[in-house]
């Protein structure tokens, strides 16, 4: 599904390995019979690679691809556990946001950014404490890769909640270089999604109004 954060991250590997492949987006609110036969859960991405080995969840296909086609390197020896680690703790920022935009979290605006600014600290301070451009290292690697769909659409939540998010972004100088060297990514790029249209589909879908056939 074109807007969604787990499948982008997945895009984003492909399009950096420059790995051929085709991409099928999904009508998710009437998903086509044949897709379960793929992913039983239902959930997308999944990936069938060219000899027919099907891997779903976007972390497990991630660490196929790493696998499976292992240049340029995403995981770096020294890094990889710590990397494991906050990946880890990232996924409760993803679950917060999700918990947010879908309408779960009662919660007003600035005290959900609160937590995950609180949340955020742990990356600012490794980045700082690493000394490079990405936690990749000079290059991007996975973790920078698996985190970024949802710092792309992050703005999506003054649009949702028609509110300013209060985000303190002078307590995080190393993470906003950060962003901006991902930004200046080619894959990055090309792989683009507007957090206006995000916002959108999540209205919309709150209001029982997608079209997926027009996404
Ligand atoms: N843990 C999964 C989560 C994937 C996920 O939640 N995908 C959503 C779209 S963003 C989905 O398929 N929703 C449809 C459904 O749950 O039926 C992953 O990392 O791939």
């Amino acid at each position: 599904m074109k807007y969604c954060p787990f499948a982008h991250r997945i895009r984003l590997i492909l399009a950096y390995k420059k790995i051929p492949h085709d991409i099928v987006n999904i009508n998710l609110k009437n998903k086509p019979e044949w897709y379960y036969e793929i992913n039983p859960e239902g959930k997308v991405p999944a990936l069938v690679d060219a000899d027919g080995e099907v891997v779903t969840d976007s972390i497990a296909i991630a660490n196929y691809i790493e696998e499976k086609y292992p240049e340029p390197r995403l995981y770096h020896e020294e890094t990889k556990a710590r990397d494991l680690e906050l990946l880890d703790h990232y996924s409760k920022i993803v679950s917060i946001f999700s918990g947010c935009v879908h309408g779960n979290d009662k919660r007003p605006l600035h005290e959900v950014v609160a937590e995950i600014s609180s949340l955020l600290v742990e990356f600012e301070e490794e980045l700082k404490e690493r000394g490079t451009e990405f936690f990749g290292g000079a290059e991007v690697g996975m973790l920078d890769i698996l985190m970024w769909p949802w710092v792309e659409r992050r703005r999506a939540l003054v649009l949702i909640y028609k509110e300013p998010t209060n985000f303190s972004n002078e307590k995080f100088p190393h993470s906003l270089k950060w962003v901006q060297a991902m930004k200046a990514q080619p894959f990055v790029q090309e792989n683009l999604c507007s957090h206006e249209k995000f916002a959108q589909l999540i209205i919309d879908l709150k209001a029982g109004n997608v079209d997926y056939d027009k996404l």
